[in-house]
């Protein structure tokens, strides 16, 4: 299979476009579609601090629908999701602008954008297993001997990453290098902590290029094994991206 994985994208919609168009999709019918069948794959964390988190999740869920691509649920997405069934959840940490957005819709568009957000999270993989298992798409990664599980470690681990439950100085939480002793032969594509270049290692491809931060948004090309990126229009905070040692 050919497959352009998409790395979080946060709202910044004109970016996400930009990128398709890089990648040679063609918008024609309102959703990008490429001459050579090739689909979209998008790691989650759709909405949250970006200008256009509702018009990101409703080109997504038309995509999925329509069979052109494949999303995986970040954990903003988990958060959204449990704001949408109603539940009491902190309206932090971009949540609020995405809430916003949501709140300046009629009753009839509310219903509309929640009733779509509903169906695709609920349809969501907790990590999807494509091209006979060679090729991972998880929000945050996946630890190898943890493919193939579901359980609650394991969706901790692919929403919130290899957290220790300690939190650094900045209050941020600590999360372990998972990557850089990854020993499988699946390539594991995944975003969740924000890079200032996409980092590759191990067949890991950690995508999340600080779209919203600042930074670019990523597309990771399978079987190519390349990355694209398009800048980002938003202003640039350099204390949001990771470095490794
Ligand atoms: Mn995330």
């Amino acid at each position: 299979m050919q497959i352009d994985v998409i790395g979080d994208i946060h709202g910044c919609y004109d970016e996400f476009v930009s990128l398709t168009k890089k990648l040679g999709y063609e918008w024609e019918s309102g959703l990008p579609v490429h001459p050579n069948k090739r689909k979209l794959g998008f790691v989650g964390d759709l909405t949250d601090r970006g200008p256009k988190s509702l018009q990101t999740i409703e080109t997504v869920f038309s995509l999925v629908e329509n069979h052109l691509a494949y999303y995986v649920p970040g954990n903003h997405c988990n958060k959204l999701y449990r704001f949408f069934l109603g539940r009491n959840v902190q309206i932090t940490h971009g949540l609020e602008t995405t809430v916003a957005e949501y709140e300046a819709l009629s009753p009839r568009e509310q219903s509309s954008i929640r009733k779509k957000f509903i169906h695709l999270y609920e349809n969501a993989p907790l990590y999807a297993r494509l091209d006979d298992g060679n090729l991972i798409i998880a929000h945050a990664g996946i630890r190898q001997d943890y493919i193939g599980r579901l359980d609650k470690k394991v969706q901790t681990f692919v929403l919130y990453g290899d957290i220790t439950g300690e939190t650094n100085p900045d209050g941020t939480p600590v999360r372990r290098d998972w990557a850089k002793h990854y020993k499988g032969a699946a390539w594991i594509v995944y975003g969740h902590t924000p890079v200032s270049k996409p980092r590759i290692i191990n067949h890991t491809a950690n995508i999340d290029t600080g779209c919203v931060f600042g930074g670019a948004l990523t597309a990771f090309r399978y079987p190519e094994l390349e990355t694209v990126s398009v800048p980002s229009s938003m202003p640039h905070v350099p204390e949001k991206f990771k470095t490794f040692s």
